[in-house]
């Protein structure tokens, strides 16, 4: 099974993953992570913390030559800013500076504080950060590689931020190459310019705002997932996943809330014989996935992600050492990170798939799970004959 582990406050020394369960053989290219990091980092809104970094991923083990070796894959990405923060967020000493005692509307900082007994919300908001998103980038860039071996091709795009949307279809010219020239990653130039005057003036205003974003895989063989239990649904994982997301607030597959107000003719999608003789839908409401497994169409998913927390306007909140009304505290923040969540999503997602993956295909060597992927191919086709 693949899983991950991972760990880092936002001002601490690194951030840090371990993957188990990759097989061995797998082609890494390093490049191709830090590709994915720089789009995270990238987009119209972004704070001045992303100033101050420039991700990189290390690889420290699992990895030799270029080649996974089968064994865990442990990956680190240093933050730069720590040097800032070492005399504060140092392991051994810690100066009892730069403390947060009123909490922020919205952010885990007063439920975390009650949690875990502290009284420096700093102990809660270093780890609950965004942050945290950078290593998940890079965990969901390795899993990229490996869905890669088996013709999956993944994508993330910004459908709205603020009331802005951008409904640009994915089958217009150039939208791969549109999408990642945009510094809010949308296809519509009218839209992309009404979306950075409308952050610019939330900046002004001190303001935050969210927005959604869709990601899409293609190629993926029907089957991924399951129908037979609960938790092997893949659109559950994949929803829970998302909502795993820092600011993520709702989660939609293919036609998703939309297809509650339509009537069921308009929702389900038909199935014919392609010519090739593959069963095909002839449309995609379902968003790739039926009855929790993958149906062979491609996966659309789209993740809701609410305005940051952190107002430069503060709200109304209470200083938790005297009980007095106070303004939330202000920490450096970004104004909108919505295009930077796309990039997230796309890896959370593809860490679902390639979960996915690894439990229908198994094998330890990537050899072995594409013997599986191709004998399981065949069967599918000779059932479909
Ligand atoms: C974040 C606060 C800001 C963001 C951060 C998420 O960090 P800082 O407090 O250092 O300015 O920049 O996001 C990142 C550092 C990142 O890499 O995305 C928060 O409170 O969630």
């Amino acid at each position: 099974m693949l899983r991950f582990l991972d760990a880092g406050e936002t001002h601490g020394k690194c951030l840090t993953a371990i993957i188990e369960g990759l097989p061995a053989g797998l082609k890494l290219d390093i490049n191709s992570i830090n590709h994915k990091l720089a789009l995270r980092q990238s987009g119209h809104g972004r704070g001045g913390r992303m100033a101050i970094e420039t991700d990189c991923a290390e690889i420290l083990s699992g990895v030799r030559g270029g080649y996974t070796l089968g064994s865990p894959v442990a990956l680190m990405i240093k933050n730069k800013d720590f040097e800032n923060w070492r005399h504060i967020m140092g392991a051994e000493e810690a100066a009892d500076e730069r403390g947060v005692y009123v909490p922020r509307p919205g952010h885990a900082d007063l439920t975390g504080a009650l949690k875990y007994g502290h009284t420096d919300m700093r102990n809660v908001l270093e780890r609950a950060s965004a942050r945290q998103t950078a290593i998940r980038t890079a965990v969901g860039a390795v899993c990229q590689s490996l869905l890669a071996v088996f013709g999956v091709r993944m994508a993330s795009r910004v459908v709205s931020i603020g009331s802005v949307r951008d409904e640009a279809d994915q089958d217009c010219p150039d939208f791969d190459e549109r999408i990642a020239a945009s510094p809010v990653r949308m296809y519509s130039a009218e839209a992309q310019a009404a979306a950075m005057a409308m952050i610019d003036a939330a900046k002004a205003d001190g303001e935050s705002l969210g927005g959604v974003v869709e990601v899409t895989a293609l190629g993926l063989p029907p089957g991924l997932g399951s129908y037979v239990h609960y938790d092997r649904k893949l659109d559950a994982v994949i929803a829970g996943a998302l909502m795993s997301v820092q600011a993520i607030k709702g989660v939609e597959i293919g036609a998703g809330f939309e297809a509650a107000a339509r009537p069921g003719s308009k929702v389900h999608d038909p199935i014919a014989k392609a010519g090739d003789g593959a069963y095909r839908r002839l449309s995609n409401n379902a968003g790739g996935i039926e009855g929790g497994m993958t149906n062979g169409e491609a996966l659309i998913v789209r993740a809701a992600m609410k305005p940051i927390p952190t107002l430069y306007s503060p709200l109304k909140s209470v200083d938790m050492r005297t009980g007095q009304a106070a303004e939330a505290s202000v920490e450096r923040s970004d104004i909108c990170a919505v295009p930077a969540c796309s990039v997230v999503c796309e890896a959370v997602v593809a860490f679902e798939l390639a979960k996915a993956a690894t439990e229908k295909f198994g094998g330890d060597s990537i050899d072995e799970m594409r013997r599986n992927y191709e004998g399981y191919m065949k069967a599918v086709a000779a059932r479909q004959a």
